[in-house]
């Protein structure tokens, strides 16, 4: 049951670093144009690999955020967590004083993390020598020092700390980031998810799992979530984060409202370290299971960003979304944001949470592109090639990975009075 007397989560701040632009003007307007941010990769030579495309964020330059001497302490995801953060904070205006410190806290993870330091250190200590591997080597990777850096940048001394579960970490993040503040244990929230692990080791690891699109001779095409001719998913890079806050410290600073997040639930499937089984019940028990938690009737959702990664699992989200909603389920849009940005894995559901905010907020729900030949399996409304105009209150947004880890949000437009 929802205690009806619980502390209303609020989302007042948005940032993002994406492979569809830095900051989340840039972003939206690319991904409501249906614009693909997937390239051939340019970070390492991949021309040997069976995978060479990724969605690389492009002209990200650390300095515009970063002091020099700290830039060096941070692997790339954290560049990006902290970039994230800086946008959201600016764009909820908070100002985190000796005054309210304690009551801000910070929960950004990772699925993989510093990867890419390790690999270059591991070259470094086998060329060179134990001497030459960096002081900062170990904080630079760590997946908690996203969260940690972005609470020393602003003196945040809430609540710290991240979920690192796969491809699912950007939702539990934001979901558990919630319940602190329901518990209420702080006022305000930055959560998220953040990843950079275009690298020599993740692409052949991935591809070897086969989990990888190969269509190198047409990257903007290689992801196509639903479609008949998807063969993997594309690794993408960036960061998401939001700023979470109780209802009434932000109407006392009389911010702007994106929207509510009113519904979390997780879920495993206690079934397979890669795939999800064929009914999709951990992850349909979780789609129910946020539902009821927010309160809200399944008749009230009108869009799902589904996880969708174009893969073979594409299809079993199809099918857990019709055994939630029955009928209904050919009524709801559902889109796949992934076709466009590629699988940002422990970013994903960070990014995915702002787009999910900002489609409600703006009433324009973002598109499926290269779904030119559905698969026959998968029978929903994709939103195909084009964004939609709508008038929906409420939206889903999945994120199911490895390790059968399964994490839903529900989010809400913002009205004054609570319904439930
Ligand atoms: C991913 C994978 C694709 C899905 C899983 C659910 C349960 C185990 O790339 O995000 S299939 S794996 N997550």
């Amino acid at each position: 049951m929802v205690e009806s007397n619980r502390r209303r989560v609020v989302i007042t701040g948005l940032g993002v670093v994406t492979p569809l632009g830095i900051g989340v003007e840039k972003t939206w307007q690319a991904l409501i144009a249906g614009k693909s941010g997937i390239a051939t990769i340019t970070r390492f030579d991949a021309s040997e690999y069976a995978c060479q495309i990724a969605g690389e964020v492009k002209d990200f330059n650390p300095g515009d955020y970063i002091d020099k001497k700290e830039i060096k302490k941070m692997d790339r995801f954290i560049h990006f967590a902290v970039a994230a953060s800086q946008e959201a904070v600016d764009d909820a205006g908070l100002k985190i004083t000796p005054d309210n410190a304690d009551r801000v806290g910070v929960y950004i993870g990772a699925g993989i993390g510093g990867l890419p330091a390790i690999e270059h250190y591991h070259d470094v200590l086998k060329e060179k020598g134990p001497g030459r591997v960096s002081p900062f080597f170990i904080p630079m990777v760590i997946i908690n020092l996203a969260s940690g850096q972005v609470a020393i940048r602003f003196g945040a001394r809430g609540p710290n700390s991240c979920a690192v579960t796969a491809c699912a970490t950007g939702n539990h993040c934001l979901g558990d980031a919630l319940r602190i503040i329901q518990r209420g244990e702080a006022d305000v929230m930055l959560a998220g998810g953040a990843e950079s692990v275009i690298s020599p080791l993740t692409v052949a690891g991935f591809a070897a799992a086969k989990a990888l699109s190969r269509r190198n001779d047409n990257p903007e095409g290689a992801s196509r979530p639903f479609d008949r001719d998807r063969d993997g998913f594309v690794i993408g890079e960036g960061a998401g984060v939001v700023v979470l806050e109780e209802l009434e410290h932000a109407q006392r600073r009389g911010v702007r409202i994106y929207g509510e997040l009113v519904g979390y639930a997780m879920t495993s499937d206690a079934f397979h370290i890669t795939a999800p089984p064929d009914d999709g019940a951990g992850a349909v028990e979780c789609m129910e299971k946020a539902i009821k938690d927010a309160g809200v009737d399944k008749s009230d959702i009108g869009y799902v960003n589904a996880h969708a990664t174009s893969t073979f699992a594409d299809k079993i989200e199809t099918q857990v979304i019709k055994t939630v909603f029955g009928q209904q389920a050919y009524q709801l849009s559902v889109s796949s944001t992934k076709s466009m940005t590629g699988h940002l894995l422990g970013a994903a559901g960070g990014i995915e949470s702002v787009f999910t905010t900002l489609a409600l907020y703006h009433g324009l729900l973002p598109p499926t592109i290269n779904l030119e030949n559905a698969d026959p399996d998968c029978d929903l409304d994709y939103i195909v090639g084009q964004a939609r105009s709508t008038s929906i209150n409420v939206a889903i947004s999945n994120a199911f990975g490895f390790g059968g880890v399964n994490a839903c949000l529900v989010m809400k437009k913002f009205q004054t009075s609570h319904p439930n």
